[in-house]
């Protein structure tokens, strides 16, 4: 049950938020009112949520921030969960614009709005916040699983355009609650992966590529590691933290999911009947992030979260099979995407 009757779920078209409107929706009759605000860009797509619009869930197509936009709806609700942003780490090393605009700008207009109607604020993050850890060489798989974690404690140490404006984004929210009383909690969240994710991230982008006849492209020398969660339980998680978590408080999302990428493609090629070494390695991403891991201890034990989808082989076979049986949803957009990459590769090899 909740106090929460009419939520707005920004960025509610995308992969994660589109996913959250679902759970919700399908969870929690007693959320009356649902309205996705989401401009729709590149990576929002109306057919995430189509099946659910109606009376319940209704799409409001603009920009988190455009004030008066944000203020007619902020007057109409109870809460707000903040998923809308610019969220590929490769597009913000090309420009910088849009990520200031939605992701500081964007949250600024929003807090300001549930400050005004004193709305409860759960604003999405990422671990990314963190910067990275070191990994072990002397480890098999380069020490996940192994030594430190990021907890609500760890310093913030952003690396990339994305990263920073999240971080810069999480810390206005921090001040909000603390100078205004702003009634906010935040999650910072590892990887998530599952159906609906756009084809430039790693794990649709090699499944489509290998789906179209193309050669996966691996960053570097793949030991990368990045901590793995499926979506679902991102959205159980941020849930619970709407519902049971203390005003002020950071909570970290994550599924003890440590993989290196290498490990994670060759087991995508494996599951689409590929020989181990069918792939290339690419220029590695400027400043690339060498290892996320989560301590989700304070969610577990605080506020009773648990994840279900633990089993990431059965995750990656299911998504595998998504992608594969609808083609209709990636493959108009397939050929720019790869183009665009092409591009990237070509001036990172300047
Ligand atoms: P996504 O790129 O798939 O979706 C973002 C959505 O926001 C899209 O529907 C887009 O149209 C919308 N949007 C963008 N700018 C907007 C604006 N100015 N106004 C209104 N809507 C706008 O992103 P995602 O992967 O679903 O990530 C959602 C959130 O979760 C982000 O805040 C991201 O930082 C966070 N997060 C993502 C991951 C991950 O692994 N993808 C992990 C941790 C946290
Ligand atoms: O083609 C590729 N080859 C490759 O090796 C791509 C697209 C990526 N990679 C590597 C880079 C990363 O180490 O795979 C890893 C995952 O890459 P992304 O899917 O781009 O994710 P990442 O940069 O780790 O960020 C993601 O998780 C945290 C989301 O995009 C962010 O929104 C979230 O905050």
């Amino acid at each position: 049950m909740t106090d929460y009757k009419k939520i707005i779920v920004t960025g509610g078209a995308g992969f994660i938020g589109s996913n959250f409107v679902h759970y919700v929706y399908n969870n929690h009759p007693e959320v009356e009112k649902i309205y996705v605000l989401d401009k729709l860009t590149y990576a929002g797509n109306r057919a995430n949520i189509e099946e659910i619009l109606g009376e319940r869930v209704e799409l409001v197509v603009g920009d988190i921030a455009d004030a008066t936009l944000v203020d007619e709806l902020a007057s109409k609700v109870d809460a707000i969960v903040h998923y809308a942003a610019e969220s590929h780490n490769d597009n913000s090393l090309k420009s910088q614009d849009e990520f200031i605009h939605t992701n500081f700008i964007g949250t600024y207009t929003l807090i300001q709005a549930a400050r005004k109607y004193d709305l409860r604020f759960h604003h999405v993050s990422t671990d990314e916040v963190y910067g990275d850890l070191p990994y072990r060489e002397d480890l098999p798989g380069h020490g996940e699983g192994e030594g430190e974690k990021f907890t609500d404690k760890t310093p913030y140490n952003p690396s990339s355009p994305y990263s920073s404006t999240k971080a810069a984004s999480d810390l206005i929210v921090r001040a909000w609650v603390r100078s205004f009383g702003l009634k906010a909690t935040i999650s910072n969240c590892s990887n998530n992966y599952g159906p609906y994710q756009h084809i430039e991230k790693f794990i649709p982008r090699q499944i489509t590529n290998i789906l179209s006849g193309i050669r996966p492209k691996l960053y570097g020398d793949g030991k990368n590691v990045r901590d793995w969660i499926h979506t679902e339980d991102h959205s159980s998680g941020v849930w619970t933290i709407l519902t049971k978590g203390k005003i002020g408080e950071t909570y970290l999302i994550g599924a003890d999911g440590e993989k290196n990428n290498k490990e994670v493609l060759e087991l995508i090629l494996a599951e689409m009947g590929q020989t181990a070494d069918a792939y290339d390695h690419v220029t590695d991403r400027a400043g690339h992030d060498l290892r996320y891991a989560i301590d989700n201890t304070k969610l577990r034990t605080e506020l009773g979260w648990s994840p279900v989808h633990t089993d990431f082989e059965s995750g990656i076979k299911d998504t595998i099979k998504w992608y594969t049986e609808h083609e209709n949803w990636w493959k108009a957009e397939k050929a720019a995407v790869e183009a665009n990459y092409a591009k990237t590769q070509e001036v990172l090899k300047k």
